[in-house]
């Protein structure tokens, strides 16, 4: 029997997911889900739920005593684009949240712990095609200062206690079950639904803007692996490198219109234009595929088929 798993942000895009996967993989009273608030009906009644507050050290201390946890998933985030409209409110929860279970992890009260990084972790100097995994970094948004940050920390904490804390630099990602919100990558996911309800889309990035980005499946499949392999195959304690596909919204585009023809998408680059052009346009998992064997399975028309039909039905 698997030993019990705490997922801290459950309710969110990533959390709603893994919190199925794993409840599949383990069974529902193995995988305690948590947030600040309660989620989708079909989440509530998956498993056990806790409300917690990720900034709150004794609440999740608690937690973690009541179901004597053994690992924790940390998904709760602030993201970057309301990143940028609350830095002080991003780093806060973003650090303290991360400090919260690294702490736990230090003090022996959990053994293992999986913190997401992001591609926001490189910046305006950083080569943007192919990007490697260590290379020009420099942040130039809250949120991936925070993660860079969160990156140093994890490392040290490896190095210096012994953590075993794993991570990986997530793209953007696309999914069906829950919408994502105040992500920069976001688009990807809107344009599926205004296409299917409107079959128009004002896309706030403007179409040649080539960004990694990856199928919800793939990045469940990539965390759990990550996961499940075996200590001394992970070499990287800061964060892997994780790439899928890379596209821009003028790509999507096309890949919408082979199943609705005439969907329209125009342009009206905002504040967010800038973090992405400080983003890279794709990325070196190599990393990834020759430490624990990562390999993604989704390509863009592949994922347009699974997210028109899932939100078809
Ligand atoms: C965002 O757009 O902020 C996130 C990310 C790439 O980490 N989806």
């Amino acid at each position: 029997m698997h030993k019990p798993i705490l997922i801290i942000g459950a309710c969110g895009q990533i959390g709603t997911e893994l919190t199925f996967e794993l409840r599949n993989k383990y069974g529902a009273e193995n995988v305690i889900a948590s947030d600040i608030r309660e989620g989708s009906n079909a989440l509530m009644q998956s498993g056990p739920f806790e409300l917690l507050d990720a900034t709150n050290y004794a609440a999740i201390e608690d937690v973690v005593m009541h179901y004597e946890i053994d690992e924790v998933y940390l998904m709760a985030a602030m993201l970057s684009a309301t990143a940028e409209k609350f830095p002080m409110r991003a780093w806060n929860l973003n650090m303290n949240s991360l400090f919260n279970v690294l702490n736990l992890a230090k003090e022996k009260k959990i053994s293992k712990v999986f913190w997401p990084s992001s591609i926001a972790v490189f910046g305006p100097n950083t080569p943007k095609k192919d990007t490697p995994q260590n290379t020009i970094m420099e942040p130039s948004t809250v949120y991936g200062i925070s993660k860079q940050s969160g990156e140093r920390w994890c490392e040290y904490y490896h190095k210096k206690y012994g953590v075993d804390v794993r991570s990986v630099r997530y793209p953007g990602l696309i999914s069906w079950k829950t919408m994502p919100g105040g992500g920069t990558t976001d688009y990807a996911v809107e344009i599926y639904h205004e296409a299917l309800n409107k079959g128009t889309y004002e896309c706030f990035l403007n179409g040649d803007t080539e960004l990694p980005m990856m199928y919800m499946d793939d990045a469940i499949r990539a965390t759990i692996r990550l996961m499940d392999s075996p200590s001394e195959k992970i070499k990287v304690r800061s964060s892997y490198n994780l790439g899928g596909m890379s596209f821009t919204p003028k790509d999507m585009a096309k890949s919408i219109e082979k199943h609705i023809p005439g969907f329209k998408v125009s342009y009206a680059p905002d504040f967010r234009q800038e973090i992405a052009d400080s983003w890279p346009s794709s990325i070196d998992d190599s990393a990834a595929r020759e430490q624990w064997g990562w390999e993604p399975r989704f390509d863009l028309d592949q994922t347009t088929e699974e997210m028109l039909k899932n939100l078809k039905e």
